[in-house]
């Protein structure tokens, strides 16, 4: 698939309807500044699409990008950002939970976890929840650029341990040496036509 174009469509602070609702969407969720804005900007190579920042705990809504006119990329508040409030951190698992509950056609998450570190505690929640709900997810480790090689493969194992999944549903990715952007890319399009033939 060749990213044609992409667009930001909306920003939403609860869930409600939006214009292309309906197409397929793959959703961006993980801690508060793991990548998710990045990794759009790296599938749909455009570092200005999504706004990414060092500081974490930017984005506090929903924001909706179409691609090619044909699906949606989501990103999602990031959750585990310890100077939040409780109010705030209550606000944003509120986001995400009314984002996956309500939307009608999400087709895969994607888990975002830095490949540095382990996932914590809020990963597994999250991880447990998308099973729970029987929501399709793909673990990505992200900043795979920051390890080298033979770190990674020394991180990947962690990882599959404490989210209890298989080193395949473990992709690496870097937003600076465009590293794994193609196994996702195909990912999508996979997903994308299989609910074409669904529908
Ligand atoms: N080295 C490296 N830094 C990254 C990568 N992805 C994101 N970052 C940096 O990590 C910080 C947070 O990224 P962002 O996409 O805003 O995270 P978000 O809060 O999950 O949306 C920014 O400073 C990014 O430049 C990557 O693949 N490699
Ligand atoms: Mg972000």
């Amino acid at each position: 698939m060749i990213v044609k174009n992409a667009r930001f469509v909306q920003s939403l602070s609860a869930f409600k309807p939006f214009p292309g609702q309906g197409l397929p969407e793959i959703a961006m969720v993980g801690k508060s500044n793991v990548g998710k804005s990045s990794l759009i900007n790296s599938l749909t190579r455009n570092s200005h699409l999504a706004r990414t920042s060092s500081e974490p705990g930017k984005t506090r809504l929903v924001n909706l990008y179409l691609i090619n006119e044909a699906f949606f990329l989501v990103d999602l508040p990031g959750y585990g950002f310890a100077k939040a409030s409780k109010q705030e951190k209550d606000t944003w698992a509120g986001m995400i939970e009314g984002y996956l509950q309500n939307s009608g056609n999400l087709k895969r998450v994607f888990q975002l976890v830095d490949i540095r570190h382990a996932p914590t505690r809020d990963d597994q929640m999250m991880v447990e929840y998308l099973r729970h709900y029987d929501i399709p997810f793909t673990v990505v480790a992200t900043k795979a650029d920051k390890l080298s090689r033979a770190q990674r493969g020394r991180s990947i194992p962690v990882i599959c341990r404490t989210l209890a999944v298989q080193p395949w549903e473990v992709l690496m990715h870097s937003s600076r040496e465009d590293l794994g952007r193609d196994a996702l890319i195909e990912l999508i399009e996979r997903d994308i036509s299989d609910s074409d033939t669904n529908n």
